[in-house]
């Protein structure tokens, strides 16, 4: 079964959304198979994050939306990516957060669509970045920080592969069986 990788990042656990974004995952019939809280160092995070800081792509869209801001127009569009991609590890260094394994089929789109688009204002709002924050672009550009979006989710099967691989060690993965997987999957 393809795996997923989700965190629940610092905003989701200051704001007690665990239970509720776990149940979510749950109900639409996809299986824990890791799970562990914990206070990453800034090392781990920047290793979460490494294939976006090597992202020129994301790096210059993300730093569009902040050219021409007072005072940093100086700076090129990939230098103010590369500084939001910092804002982006602090973000979630340092504070309390959950990391777990996702299973199911076709899980990495299927989560991806539960959890919603980047910019929760815009995100659908029946999904969880939809339904439980309002942050916008505008707001976190203004405020000099990253979007606070609540939740991670790997964006694709490699991807996946990589992010397990940063926060779980292979014997940390459960073998089991859901109640349900007989009546959902054969
Ligand atoms: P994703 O989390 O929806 O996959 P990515 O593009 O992978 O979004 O970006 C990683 C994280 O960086 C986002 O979840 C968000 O917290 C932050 N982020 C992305 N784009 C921006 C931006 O334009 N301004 C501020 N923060 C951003
Ligand atoms: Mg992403």
């Amino acid at each position: 079964m393809e795996k997923s990788l989700v965190l629940i990042k610092p905003d989701g656990v200051y704001r007690a959304l665990t239970g509720r974004i776990i149940s979510r995952f749950e109900d639409a019939g996809f299986k824990i198979t890791a799970m562990k809280m914990l206070i990453p160092e800034r090392k781990l995070v920047e290793k979460h994050y490494d294939s976006l800081r090597r992202n020129d792509e994301w790096l210059n869209s993300v730093g569009s939306k902040l050219k021409g801001k007072d005072g940093i127009s100086n700076k090129t569009e990939r230098e103010l990516g590369l500084t939001v991609w910092n804002q982006l590890v602090d973000y979630l260094s340092g504070k309390p957060i959950i990391a777990m394994v996702i299973e199911g089929n076709e899980v990495v789109s299927s989560i991806r669509k539960i959890v919603g688009s980047t910019e929760p204002k815009s995100a659908e709002p029946s999904s969880l970045r939809g339904s439980l924050s309002n942050d916008s672009y505008g707001l976190a550009n203004a405020n000099n920080r990253p979007i606070r979006n609540i939740i991670h989710a790997s964006s694709s099967v490699s991807d996946a592969e990589e992010e397990i691989n940063v926060w779980f060690k292979k014997e940390e993965i459960l073998d089991y069986e859901r109640a349900d997987e007989r009546i959902q999957y054969y």
